[in-house]
C-alpha cells in the first residue's frame, strides 16, 4: 500500500501520497471492540511480549489519562488512555502481552483481531533489549499484518548493564520501521517514541516493513492462487497474502471473516470527507 513507483503518473502519485496521511483507523470495528473514539485523531495499539515493560511505556505515554476495563465478551483486561502530541490527540490501547499472534489463545486472538480489524494507525511493539532475538518473533508477526509500526526497544538500561549494545539504526533499516531505544521507567527515549508515533500516524514517515519469505515452492504456489482469489473478493485489502496464509492454515476466524464479508469493511477508507466522531474529551 505504500509502494510507489517512480513511473506513476503525477496525479496518481499525489493521490497515493495523500492517502499516507489520511485517517486509517477502522471506526466501525473499533467501536465494536468497545473503543470510544470521540475526539481522537489517531488510534495506537501497544503490543509486546509479557514483561517487556509495556505497562510502564503505556504509563509514561499516558500519565493519569487512562482507564481499565475488559475486552467485550472476554475476561481479558484492557487498559486504554490518551495523550496529545503537537496538535493531535491519540488514543492508545494496551493489548494483552503475547509471544505470538497466531491466535491459539484468547490473549493472542484479542491482540491479533485488534490490529487486523481495528486497523490502528500505529502499532507500537515493545521488546526487551536484553532478549531481542526471542522478541523479534512477535515483531515480524505484527509486520505481517500491518505496515504502520514503531519498535520500542525497552529496558535499554538493563541491556547496557549487561554490556549488550543494540544498533537502532541497523535494526530500523532491516525492519523498515522506526526503532526507538527506551528505558521507560526513567522516561528515557519517551519523547523520541512520541515523535515517531506521531510521524508514522500522520504519514510523515512511511514504513517499508520487512516481510519474511520462508515457504516452500508448493505452498507458495497455493498461496499465490488463494491470494489472487482474496484480492478478487476484497480488492482494497492491504495484506491479501497474509489473509491467504491464514486461510491455508484453516484459521476459522479468518474463514468466517471472508465468508461473512467482514474483511471487506476492514479496508482503508480513502474518502477525506469521512465523518469523524463528535468532539468530546478522551
Ligand atoms: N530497568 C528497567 N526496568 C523496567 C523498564 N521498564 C519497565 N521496567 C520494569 O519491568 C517490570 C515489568 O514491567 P511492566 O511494565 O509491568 O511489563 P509488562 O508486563 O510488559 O506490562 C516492572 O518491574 C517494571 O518496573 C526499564 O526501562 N528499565
Ligand atoms: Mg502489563
Amino acid at each position: 500500500m505504500t509502494a510507489q513507483s517512480s513511473q506513476q503518473p503525477p496525479a496518481l502519485k499525489a493521490a497515493t501520497e495523500a492517502c499516507e496521511t489520511c485517517p486509517t483507523f477502522n471506526a466501525g470495528h473499533l467501536t465494536k471492540l468497545g473503543i470510544n473514539l470521540t475526539n481522537v485523531d489517531y488510534v495506537i495499539a501497544l503490543a509486546g511480549n509479557p514483561n517487556t515493560g509495556k505497562s510502564t511505556v503505556f504509563n509514561a505515554l499516558t500519565g493519569l489519562r487512562q482507564h481499565t476495563g475488559n475486552w467485550p465478551g472476554k475476561t481479558v483486561t484492557r487498559a486504554e488512555g490518551g495523550f496529545a502530541y503537537g496538535d493531535k490527540r491519540f488514543k492508545i490501547v494496551d493489548l494483552p502481552g503475547t509471544y505470538s499472534l497466531l491466535s491459539t489463545s484468547v490473549d493472542e486472538e484479542v491482540a491479533r483481531d485488534f490490529i487486523l480489524f481495528g486497523r490502528p494507525d500505529v502499532t507500537v511493539i515493545v521488546v526487551d533489549a536484553t532478549r531481542l532475538e526471542r522478541n523479534l518473533n512477535l515483531v515480524l508477526q505484527v509486520l505481517e499484518i500491518t505496515d504502520r509500526a514503531v519498535l520500542c526497544v525497552n529496558l535499554i538500561d538493563e541491556a547496557r548493564r549487561h554490556q549488550i549494545t543494540v544498533d537502532d539504526r541497523i535494526l530500523a533499516k532491516e525492519l523498515g520501521i522506526p526503532v526507538v531505544l527506551t528505558a521507560a521507567r526513567q522516561r528515557e527515549g519517551i519523547d523520541l517514541l512520541l515523535k515517531n508515533i506521531h510521524d508514522v500516524a500522520t504519514g510523515a514517515f512511511v514504513c517499508r516493513p520487512h516481510r519474511v519469505q520462508t515457504i516452500s515452492r508448493e505452498v507458495a504456489h497455493a498461496l499465490d492462487a488463494i491470494t489472487a482469489r482474496v484480492r478478487g473478493l476484497f480488492p482494497d485489502l492491504p495484506n491479501a497474502r497474509w489473509v491467504a496464509l491464514r486461510l491455508l492454515e484453516g484459521d476459522q476466524r479468518m474463514i468466517d471473516a471472508v465468508q461473512s464479508g467482514e474483511l471487506g469493511t476492514v479496508v482503508r477508507n480513502h474518502t477525506p470527507t469521512t465523518p469523524r466522531p463528535a468532539e468530546v474529551p478522551v
